[in-house]
């Protein structure tokens, strides 16, 4: 189904946004920051399972999804828990949005069609 104008533009405004946030490590690690302060509610520079728990829930919540049972938010957790010392570190985090951010520019340019010529 074509894109609406609208919808094209933000999804570009979305593409020139993560490509930029990919190139660019400042941008990328004051993003990484953001979001891992905004998760580490008790603020010792780690994530345990229930501050990654409560996060998944409220996104969730926000989005208007379903929140995931607990036994998947744990299988999260394992997956971000590189290292297996069951907390999650800022480098941990990044290794995930950066992964994370390039499917969604995949995404972007699978729906965006190629700039067409005049
Ligand atoms: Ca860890």
């Amino acid at each position: 189904m074509p894109l609406k104008p609208e919808e094209e533009a933000e999804l570009r405004y979305t593409y020139d946004a993560l490509i930029t946030l990919l190139s660019d490590d400042s941008a990328f690690d004051a993003v990484l920051h953001a979001v891992f302060t905004n998760i580490d509610s008790k603020r010792d520079g780690t994530l345990d399972h229930k501050e990654l728990q409560r996060y998944i829930a409220e996104t969730c919540e926000e989005m208007g999804l379903e929140a995931p049972h607990r036994s998947q938010c744990r299988g999260i957790f394992r997956q971000l828990d590189l290292n297996d010392d069951n907390a999650i570190s800022t480098e941990e985090l990044g290794v995930f949005l950066r992964h994370f951010f390039q499917e969604q520019v995949a995404i972007c340019a699978l729906k965006l069609r190629p700039p067409r010529r005049p």
